[in-house]
C-alpha cells in the first residue's frame, strides 16, 4: 500500500497573537506522540528571494509593492517541490503564515485588490487546515510593544485583520478560528485536536489546489 500522505496545517493570525509559539509547541507535540512533522515558515528568509524580503521587511531596501508581492509569492513556489515531496513521504507540514498573510498584507495597502493579490497564488498546494488565531487589537497591545519590522503598526495591523476576516468567508478553504486571548496551553489544546483530527482525514485524500 502507498504511504499515507501528511497533512499541511496553516495558522495565520495578526501580530502578537502567539503564531510562531503555538507551531513549535505543535511540532513538538506531534513529534513526542511519533508523527513525521517539520516546521516551516514564510516568508523563508533563508533563499535568495527570501533574502530580498528580508532586507525589504528589516527596511534595509526599498522595494515597489507590486514587486514585493510578487517576490512573496515567489518564494512560496520555490518551496512547492519540497512541500510537495515531504507531504508525499507522509510527513506532516505545520506552516507559519502562507498565501493568506500574502494576500492580507499586501491588500491593506491603499490601490490593491483582494482578487489581484490572490493571483500570484492560486494553485499552490492547498492546505487542509488554515487556523486563524484571533486577538483583538486591545488584546495584541497588551502583549507589548510592536517591533521594527516593517508593518509593525497598530493601525496596518487592524487594516490586515479586516482583509482576513474577507478571507475567512471563502468556503473553499477549511478555516478554523482559534480564539487567541486564551492560555498558551489552552490554545495549544485547541490547535492539537484539530490538527489530529485533520492529520486523519488528510491521509485518505489528496493534496487540493489552492483558489483554484
Ligand atoms: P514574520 O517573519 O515575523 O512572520 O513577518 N508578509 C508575510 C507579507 O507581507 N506577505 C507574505 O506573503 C507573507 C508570508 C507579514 C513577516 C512579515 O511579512 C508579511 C509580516
Amino acid at each position: 500500500m502507498a504511504c499515507k500522505r501528511g497533512a499541511l496545517i496553516v495558522l495565520e493570525g495578526v501580530d502578537k497573537a502567539g503564531k510562531t509559539t503555538q507551531c513549535k509547541k505543535l511540532v513538538q507535540a506531534l513529534q513526542q506522540s511519533g508523527r513525521p512533522v517539520e516546521m516551516m515558515r514564510f516568508p523563508d528568509r533563508t533563499t535568495t528571494i527570501g533574502q530580498l524580503i528580508s532586507a525589504y521587511l528589516e527596511k534595509k531596501s526599498d522595494l515597489e509593492d507590486h514587486t514585493v508581492h510578487l517576490l512573496f509569492s515567489a518564494n512560496r513556489w520555490e518551496l512547492v517541490p519540497l512541500i510537495k515531496k515531504k507531504l508525499e513521504q507522509g510527513t506532516t507540514l505545520v506552516v507559519d503564515r502562507y498565501a493568506f498573510s500574502g494576500v492580507a498584507f499586501t491588500s491593506a495597502k491603499p490601490g490593491f485588490c483582494l482578487d489581484w493579490c490572490m493571483k500570484p497564488d492560486v494553485g499552490l498546494p492547498k492546505p487542509d487546515l488554515v487556523m486563524f488565531l484571533q486577538l483583538s487589537p486591545a488584546e495584541a497591545a497588551l502583549r507589548g510593544q510592536f517591533g521594527e519590522e516593517r508593518y509593525e503598526t497598530s493601525v496596518f495591523q487592524k487594516a490586515v485583520q479586516q482583509k482576513f476576516e474577507h478571507l475567512m468567508k471563502d468556503p473553499s478553504v477549511n478555516w478554523q478560528v482559534i480564539d487567541a486571548s486564551q492560555s498558551v496551553e489552552d490554545v495549544h489544546e485547541n490547535i492539537r485536536t484539530q490538527s489530529l483530527n485533520t492529520i486523519n482525514t488528510a491521509q485518505n485524500q489528496q493534496l487540493g489546489e489552492l483558489w483554484k
